[in-house]
């Protein structure tokens, strides 16, 4: 894939209070350095432009679209249905983390089993692929694995990505091993 101007990953989310959980899916691009455009569109709230919104992604030259939403969460199907550019939803737990997450969560009374349910239950058709709750992140290395697809030096960062991994947990082990488990996780929490 050459480098290009534009953006290849298309971040949305229904409200500007899912920003917060959508922010771990920039980041996780940004550490890749692959492009992104970020934007609210809400499908309950400005239908009309969830419509124009996927034209908009097609003419960009999007290749994966990342969709966070809570609630009835509606978004990723909606936006699925309007183009041929693969769909990742990320269920919030609407109210729980956003803008106001210092209020009484209004929406957060099934913690985001809505949101994940409205995903992963679509009827066939207009298919969603769908991380776990509040799991933008996910999304992101799922997106970054799609463009690798086509992308041998993103591969290459995604094989790093990995093996670093690898070795952060055997670092941790290893530190375990010699302290043992209790001493290690006091450890941990006064970091
Ligand atoms: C959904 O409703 C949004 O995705 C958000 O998670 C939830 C609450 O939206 P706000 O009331 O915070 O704007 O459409």
């Amino acid at each position: 894939m050459a480098r290009r101007a534009g953006p290849l990953v298309g971040i949305i989310m229904g409200s500007s209070s899912d920003g917060r959980v959508m922010a771990a899916a920039a980041e996780a691009l940004d550490g890749f350095g692959v492009a992104h455009e970020d934007q609210i569109v809400s499908a309950h709230r400005t239908p009309s432009r969830l419509a124009e919104y996927a034209r908009h992604a097609e003419e960009a030259g999007v290749r994966v679209i990342i969709a966070g939403a809570g609630g009835a969460a509606h978004l990723p199907g909606m936006i699925a249905s309007n183009t041929l550019i693969p769909v990742i939803g990320v269920p919030i737990a609407a109210g729980a983390s956003g803008a106001r997450a210092a209020a009484p969560p209004r929406l957060a009374a099934l913690g985001g089993l809505d949101a994940l349910l409205s995903m992963s239950e679509m009827p066939t058709g207009s298919p969603v692929a769908c991380v776990g709750i509040n799991k933008a992140a996910n999304a992101a290395l799922y997106a970054l694995k799609i463009l690798a697809v086509e992308s041998p030096a993103l591969r290459k960062r995604l094989a790093s990505h990995r093996l670093a991994q690898h070795r952060a947990v055997v670092r941790e082990s290893e530190r375990m091993r010699r302290s043992g488990v209790r001493a290690h996780s006091r450890l941990r929490k006064a970091r």
